[in-house]
């Protein structure tokens, strides 16, 4: 037996409420549910697949399901709150970018279709590269190659570090016309608010992109750096908690 099951075995023994709890339709039993989901957090056991950084483990699949397996054996009560556990808590918290773009078409009959190629790089606040489509298993790794076949690239990162990353987008190959793309970024992320132009700083060069952000322009950068209030979009009401970071910094 493997430390990790022993380890849950033996705290399972030792903590399942004896015989099940009662029904969770009722105040009791749903007192008894919640007491026994504290015991569990208390233990570090809440969530074992969420990272580190929001109370999980960041325990792999294996871990996982040698959890689950001692978890059935131990007749456990059921728990509180599944799809936040399983869908909403790991959605939220993972780091998922993405870049697509439509690229030219190529010519009939063509062996290799791509003509355009642009390339994403992800970079993390301790300055390790994630490539687009540089995967092992269901989560981006360090190393490898940039794809030049595919016109979508992802980089996924389910427990990412906490700090400032940075998104690069290369047009290593642009061998027809200009080539436009889509950039998405979801996750538990904002922008720096107020560092308008991108470059990680907050200073006058910023006013400029504001100024034009507001009168309708800038269409390159992100929005959400000039949203200071969280409304979802930039305008006049932004002007004040622009001035106060700008004169903060
Ligand atoms: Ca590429
Ligand atoms: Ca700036
Ligand atoms: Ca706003």
């Amino acid at each position: 037996m493997t430390t990790w099951r022993r380890e849950v075995r033996a705290w399972l023994e030792a903590n399942v409420p004896a015989g099940p709890l009662p029904s969770i339709e009722t105040p009791e039993g749903l007192a008894a549910h919640k007491e026994w989901e504290c015991r569990l957090f208390e233990a570090g056991y809440a969530a074992i697949h969420w990272p580190k950084a929001v109370g999980g483990m960041g325990a792999d699949l294996l871990a996982r399901t040698v959890f689950q397996e001692e978890y059935e054996r131990a007749a456990a009560p059921p728990r509180l709150n599944g799809i936040g556990l399983i869908v909403v808590g790991p959605t939220v918290t993972q780091l998922k970018v993405t870049l697509v773009w439509t690229d030219a078409p190529a010519a009939v009959m063509a062996g290799l279709t791509p003509i355009n190629n642009l390339n994403l790089s992800v970079h993390s606040p301790s300055a390790a590269v994630y490539l687009g489509n540089v995967f092992s298993g269901a989560e981006s790794m360090t190393g490898g190659s940039s794809d030049s076949v595919n016109n979508s690239e992802q980089v996924h990162l389910a427990a990412p570090e906490a700090g400032v990353w940075r998104i690069d987008v290369a047009g290593t190959a642009v061998n027809q016309d200009t080539q436009g793309y889509a950039l998405v970024v979801t996750g538990d992320v904002d922008c720096i608010k107020g560092d308008v132009n991108g470059d990680g700083i907050l200073d006058g060069l910023d006013v400029q992109e504001f100024v034009q952000i507001l009168l309708g322009g800038g269409p390159f950068f992100p929005k959400c750096a000039a949203d200071m209030n969280y409304s979802g979009a930039p305008d006049i009401m932004d002007v004040d908690g622009f001035v106060s970071v700008l004169l903060g910094a």
